[in-house]
């Protein structure tokens, strides 16, 4: 027994080594610097939480996961950003419109979850809402507030 125990936390060393240099990376030489982490709910028809607080010039990335039965898209129209990324969107056929048009968009089919990353460059309050038509009507709309 003690023999065994001994050999698997000899082999758990060189894991632990790797994770702690790893950590001591991401901390000190990240040339993107620090990332904040949010994350928004769509459900049917809201977003939670209804305001998401942002810096300017702090490089975000913002999950979006959709808990409800339809599709939603999480979209803000006219913002200024830099280092625009996304993740996990539908696209094509599922959701055909113009999104190239808006600062950001991502639309998730029912339970999916993406994330869209991004650099806000300018404080400010800009709504964000759901485009799926009379969603927005309904209550499906928020406000990212950047300072
Ligand atoms: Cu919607």
């Amino acid at each position: 027994m003690i023999t065994s125990a001994y050999a698997r936390l000899r082999a758990a060393i060189p894991l632990l080594v790797t994770v702690a240099a790893s950590m001591s990376l991401g901390c000190s030489g990240a040339p993107a610097g620090p990332e904040r982490a949010a994350n928004v709910t769509m459900r049917d028809l809201a977003f939670d939480p209804g305001t998401i607080e942002l810096h300017s010039g702090e490089r975000v990335r913002l999950g979006i996961r959709n808990e409800g039965a339809l599709t939603h898209d999480f979209t803000v129209e006219a913002m200024p950003v830099t280092a625009k990324s996304s993740t996990g969107g539908v696209s094509g056929a599922e959701h055909d419109h113009q999104a190239s048009t808006f600062a950001l968009h991502l639309a998730l089919a029912a339970r999916k979850a993406g994330a869209l990353g991004f650099t806000p460059t300018k404080a400010g309050e800009y709504a964000f809402w759901c485009t799926v038509a009379g969603h927005r009507e309904a209550g499906m709309s928020g406000t990212l507030r950047v300072d």
